[in-house]
């Protein structure tokens, strides 16, 4: 056999060892989901192959007469679903998404408000020295919003006294960004609506995380509340495929489209525009049951922890209103998140290390952080409810602080997960979660 025949197979079958471990693993990676079998089937199809530029009706290629079909109707349900005047399905990823609303929002090196990575900030929305999408591709100058790590939010009366200072000395904002990747609870956009306005800034509003929930009317309704524009990723509580959108209103329409082609994409991933399609029709008919399952399950989670002696995050606001959960390590036996995530995957509990707001002052960075945090959409989605949140936060317990044998635990968690095999809250169900697509 060639080198390259082994390698081809090595592939493969370290694909299948992939998918049979995440059959018998807890994800609890809040930026993920298991998309249906449905919207698997979609995102195979020939789309994947073809070239589709610009916007439906007025493409550079010839070849997309059921292409355009397929993302006009993509584009009619993201707006039926989050209510939206606009909808632009084409941004391959949340990062290219909030791309295209920086550009369309602001000159390159114009000044934003944004969450810092510590307070739940994504790597999107950073600075230049951080390496940060917005400073380093866009050079847009961020300032942070001030956070009240009590009440794990921003502070509006500090951040609006703060936007107040700065505009008054001539160092102009020009754009409010709210949303994050740790994102327990809502943020207050509409209570900045007026400031927006007197000072001519544009609020934007990253959804990647809470999507899911914010489409089944949970959370909050930025675009009600005062956002002009939304992105999200379409895989996080939104469980389609690995891709993105940016919502807005009409007025913004001209400027999204022009950013995203040909500014950002030439090509944008038609079969995960198919994909989306089917994820979001399937949100219209079970998303409303689903998102309340997930939060449902994340403050069943925060809870039975926090029984166990876990420290989670704001227990005094009932620990979450999204489908997240933070918790700090550092009291536990293992004392930071990366040795806690570390033998947690090998008790087959998949979960991140997580920075807490107060690490840097406390000598921590992103790789040993004091926090995790933890994500019921992929578990809630395979059928799981409140007591299985308790069988898992034992399961974290007997590892973490009672340092019980992970290899015990593994074969525990993989019995435990048999019953767990099937995609809930979609149109077809019967194909296994994690089963493999073959062509042979
Ligand atoms: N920021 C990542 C996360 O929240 O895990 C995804 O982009």
């Amino acid at each position: 056999m060639s080198e390259h025949k082994k390698l081809y197979d090595e592939v493969f079958g370290l694909i299948e060892k992939h998918d049979d471990w995440m059959s018998k693993t807890i994800n609890l990676i809040a930026s993920e989901n298991v998309s249906s079998p449905a919207v698997r089937s979609a995102i195979v199809c020939d789309f994947r192959d073809r070239y589709a530029e610009g916007w439906p009706g007025e493409r550079v290629y010839a070849g997309c007469k059921y292409i355009d079909q397929v993302e006009l109707i993509t584009i009619d349900l993201a707006k039926k679903l989050y209510k939206a005047e606009f909808a632009d399905v084409r941004p391959i990823s949340g990062v290219v998404a909030n791309l295209a609303m920086y550009t369309a929002a602001m000159e390159p090196l114009d000044r934003m408000m944004a969450l810092s990575i510590a307070h739940g900030g994504h790597i999107s929305h950073a600075r230049k020295d951080l390496g940060g999408t917005a400073g380093q591709i866009r050079g847009h100058k961020v300032r942070n919003w001030i956070f009240d790590d009590k009440e794990f939010n921003i502070d509006i009366d500090a951040s609006m006294k703060q936007i107040k200072d700065l505009q008054e000395k001539g160092d102009e904002i020009k754009f409010l960004l709210f949303g994050g990747s740790v994102f327990p609870f809502p943020h207050p956009v509409k209570e900045f609506r007026d400031i927006a306005d007197e000072y001519g800034m544009t609020i934007g509003y990253d959804s990647a995380h809470v999507s899911g929930l914010i489409a089944s009317g949970f959370f909050q309704d930025p675009l009600r509340e005062g956002a002009d524009m939304m992105t999200t990723s379409t895989h996080k509580t939104l469980p389609g495929p690995q891709h993105a959108m940016v919502l807005a209103k009409e007025k913004w329409a001209d400027a999204i489209k022009r950013a995203s082609f040909p500014g950002l994409l030439s090509n944008h991933h038609l079969h995960n525009v198919a994909g989306l399609a089917v994820a979001l029709a399937e949100m219209m008919e079970f998303g409303v049951e689903y998102s309340k399952q997930i939060m449902k399950n994340a403050k069943a989670l925060a809870q039975a922890l926090h029984e166990r002696g876990w420290q989670v995050i704001a227990e005094h606001k009932g620990f979450t209103q999204s489908h997240v959960v933070l918790v700090d390590v550092t009291e536990t036996p293992m004392k930071d998140g990366a040795t806690v995530e570390e033998n947690l995957e090998d008790a087959n509990i998949v979960i991140n290390r997580n920075l807490l707001p107060w690490d840097k002052k406390r000598g921590r960075d992103y790789k040993t952080p004091g926090g995790i945090r933890l994500g019921t959409s992929e578990m809630t989605r395979l059928g799981m409810k409140e007591s299985e949140m308790d069988a898992i936060a034992e399961f974290m317990t007997r590892v973490v602080m009672k340092g019980v044998d992970v290899k015990k635990i593994a074969k525990e968690v993989g019995e435990f997960r048999k019953e767990y095999q099937k995609v809930h809250y979609a149109f077809e169900t019967d194909t296994p979660a994690y089963a493999h697509l073959r062509f042979k």
